[in-house]
This record gives structure tokens, C-alpha cells and sequence, in this order.
């Protein structure tokens, strides 16, 4: 090949295309361009990644989700000896290696990817996987959070497999000239910024450095979105409780005096979360609204401002979710701030024959809530505060429904704005319309806490402990049943109110062997829960929780 045609116009493109393989004697394009290309399309791959992340949940976005987890799982020794090397420096500087660590596997992607030897597209789909699975077991993570970087990665291999195949393409001068493929031979053409495949190449690589220009601005302008709302809660100051509307104070013996067992309250961290959004909604206090309209004497339209200025509450109540399986841990109890929706609903005052109020998130879900339990006097916030802290994000910020009594998909409506007065047999809400029941209070319910599932038990006394709740009836009476022996009262501590789970304890003498335990609660009108399983499909599960010890002498 001549020299003199590889110099183009703008000099530093002047590198020959294709540089013969020492082994194999095929013909290479430089190892820069190579390395480029892979660069490129690791870096689409992270910024579209980024970019669907922050249209989902920023918290998903790959490499942070890859940091976060570096952090969690690292050995505690490797942990504080970075800590102690770097002192405050290890996140930044966890940051910094992982970025070396993807440009160095970035530019190696390109460097051995072939256009029938998708090496480096493997490459990017391992990290892919690696960074899906990061993400989807982060603690707050789910599987939807593996798919920004499994998109990211897609995006990355196909600007993988575009640049290199224009790095390796022939030329149509070339192939008129006899260069065919493999040809170890062949002279590439000239390398000019006017060869067809350069040009190519060029083009596939400002397209790439676009995409990444513009999913990386969307993915941090989505980002600070996210950013806005937790400064904002961060700066948000709750409304004062007078003294009188203080939740009464807990008493020590609500809980057995054993260790280990459930607390009380549950921290918000350990609140159980459900919810339909893929992406949290990030609402601030200060573009926050409450339309109050429909059957109402008068619209209301209330905001952040009219909302505080009204004398908060504090109640601590018991919320459930219906899709709880026997056992199951979509159960919590938080103190919660808020303001009754009662008197809320007053000042719109509600016409006669209203018998619901459909409820919407500003994601557009949805909850139709029996007017009545909002009107007959038990504790119906519009809550603020959860615990004595804002509402996290995931549970509702700025404003949510609380209501005692009835299952969250009815009445618990999160990141609340709309409330429309309205009928039963004019509107229907998001899981009603999918074949759950439309009214939806709480099934009496009880749940053997510890010891731990299958946990291998010494004979002699052994604290049985557990929870239960029906409320708005309060709890009466739980039972325990070792085997097919007869049941047997467990002791009840103290009952804070009907609106909150109640817990128990039992001393079980164990003996050798396998032995299964049951437990049964009886609310206060006297009805003892039915032995009949029943799936939470369409109106709560039913049936006795159980767990089996064994016993080792
Ligand atoms: N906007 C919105 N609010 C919602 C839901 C939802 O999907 N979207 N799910 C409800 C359901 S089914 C339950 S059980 C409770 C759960 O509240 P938590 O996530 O704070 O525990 O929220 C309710 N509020
Ligand atoms: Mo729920």
C-alpha cells in the first residue's frame, strides 16, 4: 500500500486501516480505532442505561447500582481498610476504579470483537448481567431495576457490532479491485477521511458520542428530579403536634419481654412497600395539590401551605396490605402525622348519596375508599409524617392516605392529588377493576414470628412469640397448637388499641423431635379465624400459620 495515499487532509486519521494479523495473517484495523469503537459503545451502553434509569428509578442506574453493591457485599476487612487508607475519600474513590476498571474492559470490547466473532459483544453483555443483577438485589431494588442496564448493554452491542463492522468493512473500491474478504493481502484503500468506511466509522462514532451526549443528559436530568424531591423532604419541616393530639405514648408491654422479637413500631426502612409504580413519583411540597371536587357542595383546592397550617394529629395504626399471605410480612405499624380526612372532606362538604371517595396518586392510580370509614370517626389521615420523619419517597411524599381497618389497595393512596366524591356504582378504582373486592377491610389474621423458620431447637422452655391484627376489632384471644395436642392460650400483651396489631408470646416445653406449631386469633366480636386456606385473591387470605421446629436433645 502507498504510503502517500494514507495521509489525508487531517493528518491524524492517517493510520492505516487494516493492520495484518501476526498469527493469522488477517488484516486488523488499528488497534486504536478498535479500542475507540469499544470505548464508544461502553459508553452508550452506560449512559442509556443511565438515561432509563432515571426514568424508572435513578437509584437503578448501573454503576451506581455496581458501586452500591461493591460497598454492601465487600468483605467487612477489605471495607475498612479502604476506609482507613482513604478515610472519607472511599466512595469517590470506589467510583474512580470502577470507572478504570470499564474503560480498560470498554477499550479491551473493541479490541477483540470480530464481525463474526462477537467476543467484545459478549464482553458488554457479561457486564450487562453483572450490573442487571447488581441492581435487582439491591435491598430496595427489585427485577425492574435490572432493566436499564440490560437495555444499556443491548444499546452498547449493537453500536459494538455497527463499529466494528464499519472498521472492518471493505470498501466498494476495494472489492472492485479483487480485495476480497480475509484477502491477507489486500491493500485496504486509502485511509482518508473520504473513504467510504471511514467516513462510515466517523459518522457510527459522532452518532455514538450523541447518544451518549443526550441519554446522559436526560438520565441527570431525570436524576435531579429525583435530587429536587429528596432535598426537598430534606428541608421539609413537619407540622407541630400539640400535646393533645399526640398519639398516646406506647407502653414497654406491648411487646413480650424476649429478645428478638417484633418491635411495635416498624422503622420506615423496614415498612413493607407496595405499590404499582415502576418509577417512584417525585413530587415536591411545593408543587403539591389536592383537588377536592365531584359530589361536594364546593370545589376545594388545597396545597402544601393550606394543608399545614390546619392542627396536625398523631396516630399510630396498623397498615396491611391484601396480597399478604398467611405468614406473610406485608404488615407494619408507623406513627403517622397527618390531618383527619374527615374535616378535609367537610369544607367540600360532601352531597347525600355519596357513598365513595376515589382517590388518585399523581401517577394516575387509584383507590376507592367506602366514604364512611372516613366519616365515622376512626383515625383517617391525610398523612405527612411517617414515624416522625416526612414520608419516604417510596411511601407516599409528600402526601398520603392512611386509614385503619381497611386493606392498603382501598384506601392507602400514596403521593395522593385528586380526591373525587363519588358512587359505588358510578366509579371503580385500579384493583377493583382488576377482580379484587371493592370494599376491602382487613381479615383477622395471626403470625408466628419466632423462632426462625426451621430453626433447630434445644429441649426445655422456648419463647414462642408472634403478632396479630384485626383491626378496627382488636385482637381477643390467640391460640397455639403444638402437633395435634390441644390449643392453648398465648399470653396477649398489652393492646394499644383496636387500630394496631397486638403481640403474643408462649412458652413451649420442647420435646425431641419434629413438631409443628399453629397459631389462631379471635377478634373482639368472638370470631376465631378459619382453618379454610384461601389466596389473597380477591379479598385478603385466610387460614392458620404454622411453622415447624426441630428439636434436638
Ligand atoms: N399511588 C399508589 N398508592 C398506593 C398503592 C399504589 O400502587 N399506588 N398501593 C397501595 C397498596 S396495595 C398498599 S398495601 C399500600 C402500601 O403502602 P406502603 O407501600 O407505604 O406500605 O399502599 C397503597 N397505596
Ligand atoms: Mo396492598
Amino acid at each position: 500500500m502507498g504510503v502517500g495515499s494514507e495521509l489525508s487532509p487531517t493528518g491524524p486519521t492517517a493510520a492505516p486501516l487494516r493492520t495484518p494479523d501476526v498469527k493469522t495473517g488477517q488484516q486488523h484495523p488499528p488497534v486504536a480505532a478498535r479500542a475507540i469503537a469499544g470505548l464508544l459503545a461502553t459508553g452508550v451502553a452506560l449512559a442509556v442505561g443511565h438515561a432509563i434509569a432515571g426514568a424508572l428509578d435513578s437509584r437503578s442506574s448501573p454503576f451506581l447500582a455496581v458501586a452500591d453493591t461493591v460497598v454492601d457485599r465487600a468483605p467487612a476487612v477489605v471495607r475498612e481498610a479502604t476506609i482507613d487508607a482513604l478515610g472519607t475519600a472511599d466512595k469517590p474513590a470506589l467510583l474512580l476504579g470502577l470507572s478504570v476498571i470499564l474503560v480498560a474492559v470498554g477499550a479491551l470490547s473493541g479490541l477483540v470483537e470480530r464481525p463474526h466473532r462477537p467476543t467484545g459483544s459478549a464482553i458488554i453483555l457479561v457486564l450487562g448481567v453483572v450490573g442487571a443483577l447488581a441492581a435487582a438485589t439491591r435491598p430496595t431494588g427489585g427485577p425492574a431495576w435490572a432493566v436499564p442496564t440490560l437495555l444499556g448493554s443491548a444499546a452498547g452491542v449493537l453500536a459494538l457490532r455497527l463499529l466494528i463492522g464499519a472498521l472492518y468493512a471493505e470498501s466498494p473500491r476495494s472489492r472492485a479491485q479483487g480485495d476480497a474478504d480475509g484477502d491477507a493481502d489486500g491493500d485496504a484503500g486509502p485511509v482518508t477521511a473520504e473513504h467510504p468506511d471511514r467516513r462510515r466509522f466517523l459518522a457510527l462514532a459522532g452518532s455514538s458520542l450523541a447518544v451518549i451526549a443526550a441519554a446522559g443528559a436526560t438520565g441527570a436530568a431525570l436524576g435531579r428530579r429525583a435530587a429536587d424531591v429528596l432535598a426537598d423532604r430534606t428541608g421539609l419541616r413537619l407540622p407541630a403536634v400539640l400535646s393533645r393530639n399526640a398519639a398516646p405514648p406506647v407502653p414497654a408491654d406491648v411487646v413480650p419481654d424476649a429478645p428478638g422479637v417484633t418491635g411495635f413500631l416498624t422503622r420506615n426502612e423496614d415498612f413493607y412497600r407496595i405499590d404499582t409504580a415502576l418509577r417512584v413519583p417525585t413530587i415536591t411540597s411545593a408543587d403539591w395539590r389536592l383537588r377536592i371536587h365531584g359530589m361536594v357542595e364546593r370545589e376545594v383546592e388545597i396545597d402544601w401551605g393550606d394543608l399545614v397550617r390546619r392542627e396536625a394529629q398523631e396516630r399510630i395504626v396498623t397498615l396491611t396490605c391484601v396480597s399478604n399471605e398467611v405468614g406473610g410480612d406485608l404488615v407494619g405499624t408507623a406513627s403517622w402525622t397527618g390531618f383527619p380526612i374527615a374535616d378535609l372532606l367537610a369544607e367540600a362538604g360532601p352531597l347525600p348519596g355519596a357513598d365513595m371517595l376515589l382517590s388518585t396518586s399523581v401517577d394516575g392510580w387509584t383507590a376507592g375508599t367506602p366514604l364512611d370509614a372516613l366519616l365515622d370517626g376512626r383515625d383517617a389521615l391525610l398523612a405527612v409524617g411517617m414515624n416522625g420523619d416526612p414520608l419516604p419517597l417510596d411511601h407516599g411524599y409528600p402526601v398520603r392516605q392512611v386509614v385503619p381497618g381497611l386493606y392498603g389497595y382501598v384506601s392507602a393512596t400514596k403521593w395522593v392529588v385528586d380526591w373525587e366524591v363519588t358512587r359505588f356504582d358510578r366509579a371503580s378504582a385500579y384493583w377493583t377493576d382488576r377482580g379484587w373486592g371493592e370494599k376491602g377491610p382487613i381479615r383477622t389474621a395471626s403470625r408466628i414470628d419466632r423462632p426462625a423458620p426451621l430453626a433447630e431447637l434445644a429441649p426445655g422452655p422456648v419463647v414462642v412469640a408472634g403478632t396479630a391484627w384485626a383491626q378496627r376489632r382488636g385482637i381477643d384471644r390467640v391460640e397455639v397448637r403444638v402437633d395435634d395436642e390441644p390449643w392453648q392460650d398465648a399470653r396477649l400483651s398489652a393492646e394499644y388499641s383496636v387500630d394496631t396489631w397486638r403481640m403474643w408470646s408462649w412458652t413451649w416445653d420442647a420435646e425431641p423431635g419434629l413438631h409443628t406449631l399453629h397459631v389462631r386469633a379471635t377478634d373482639s366480636t368472638g370470631e376465631v379465624q378459619t382453618e379454610t386456606r384461601r389466596t389473597p385473591v380477591p379479598d385478603g387470605a385466610t387460614g392458620w400459620h404454622n411453622r415447624t421446629f426441630r428439636v434436638v436433645a
